[in-house]
């Protein structure tokens, strides 16, 4: 048997060994295994980054490809407008994972109830929860939007399809991420050993590793929140804000497009907040398919998530669709907005107790 050592000269390339540090083989590297659970999650995060590559194509394509754009006309489960992109971006996460034997269920913002892949159930031992397009707001500007994504495993064989095994916190998650498509198509991503970050590389076609173990800042200069909804929010909120127009060294940044915010505060620091409205008391945002799987990158981050007093991993969804709340970032500045939220609590206690 020849050594390949001693017939070939190889020197240590770096950016072949990067090249071909694709989402699969890093998925393996951080289990440092090869079992079937491991196989699992290489396979599933392999799918994830095929309907990335599948979404940013057609993004990239939008303004030339006949009806990819506007609204279908119809509202979702949310009772918002459904675009035409949302459609789409839902179906292919459907489609990825056809004749995989590994998903039997999707449940995501464009579904009312989950999808069930007939060929994959009962058998399927994972569930994809998703938002296929956040920001879809977006999509008909060319600003950036993305996919948020977790997966969580099946228990049981949920025969009754009342999916109720989904209603458990969001330690639950056995990885979690997103796919951002701006300028470039980048999936972040965890499975509980830290973030780390791949650019798809439209040459080769692959996500390429970008960044590993990547933290949030403790402390950044980033608030992002639409100020338009102070008329709604309750005053420790508003005071919050006021706190931020008073103090140097901060700046707003809000873009409509929670993938896109956030991304920025991993790497910057500093909070993105969806507070409760007079019209929406829990937020705007949803627990299973978007809180969650962000707040599990958040802390795998060094970060920290809330909907105010309660860590957001803590929460247990009662509903599908259930919203929450968001604060979420850097330790700190979400410390600071929870201190304001904590403040009015213990104001509006001792009023009602003199
Ligand atoms: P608003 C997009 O519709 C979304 O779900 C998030 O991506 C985004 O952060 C938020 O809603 C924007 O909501 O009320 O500020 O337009």
């Amino acid at each position: 048997m020849v050594d390949i050592e001693q017939s070939v000269d190889i020197d240590y390339d770096y950016s072949l060994d990067r090249d071909t540090t694709t989402l699969s083989r890093h998925v393996l590297q951080q289990l440092q295994s090869f079992s079937p659970d491991a196989q699992d999650l290489s396979a599933l995060m392999s799918r994830i980054a095929l309907a990335g590559k599948m979404i940013a194509r057609r993004l990239t394509r939008a303004g030339l490809v006949e009806d990819a754009l506007g609204f279908t006309g119809r509202q979702n489960v949310q009772g918002e407008d459904v675009k035409r992109m949302d459609v789409f971006a839902n179906q292919v996460f459907i489609s990825v994972f056809k004749q995989s034997g590994l998903v039997c269920r999707l449940a995501s913002e464009e579904m009312e109830e989950p999808y069930y892949i007939p060929e994959n159930c009962p058998l399927g031992r994972y569930t994809l929860l998703y938002d296929p397009i956040d920001g879809s707001s977006n999509v008909d500007i060319n600003l950036n939007v993305g996919s948020i994504f977790a997966i969580r495993r099946q228990e049981g064989e949920d025969l009754d399809r009342k999916a109720t095994d989904l209603f458990q916190d969001g330690h639950k998650q056995i990885a979690a991420g997103y796919i951002l498509y701006g300028p470039s198509t980048v999936l972040v991503y965890s499975i509980g050993n830290g973030v780390h970050a791949f650019t798809l590389d439209p040459s080769l076609g692959e996500f390429i590793l970008a960044a590993e173990n990547i933290q949030i800042p403790t402390h950044g200069p980033v608030y992002s929140v639409n100020e338009g909804n102070f008329w709604q929010w309750n005053d420790s909120i508003r005071d919050y804000l006021r706190y931020m127009h008073r103090h140097e060294g901060y700046a707003s940044r809000y873009s409509g497009a929670l993938v896109g915010d956030f991304h920025r505060i991993l790497f910057q620091g500093g909070v993105f907040l969806y507070p409760g409205t007079t019209k929406k008391p829990d937020g705007k945002l949803r627990l299973l398919y978007e809180t969650a799987p962000l707040a599990y990158l958040a802390e795998q981050a060094g970060g920290s998530a809330s909907d105010g007093t309660t860590p957001m991993m803590d929460i247990v969804p009662k509903e599908l669709h259930q919203r929450v709340p968001l604060f979420i970032g850097s330790r700190e500045n979400v410390e600071l907005v929870e201190s304001f939220i904590k403040e009015q609590k213990r104001s509006e206690f001792e009023a009602s107790h003199d």
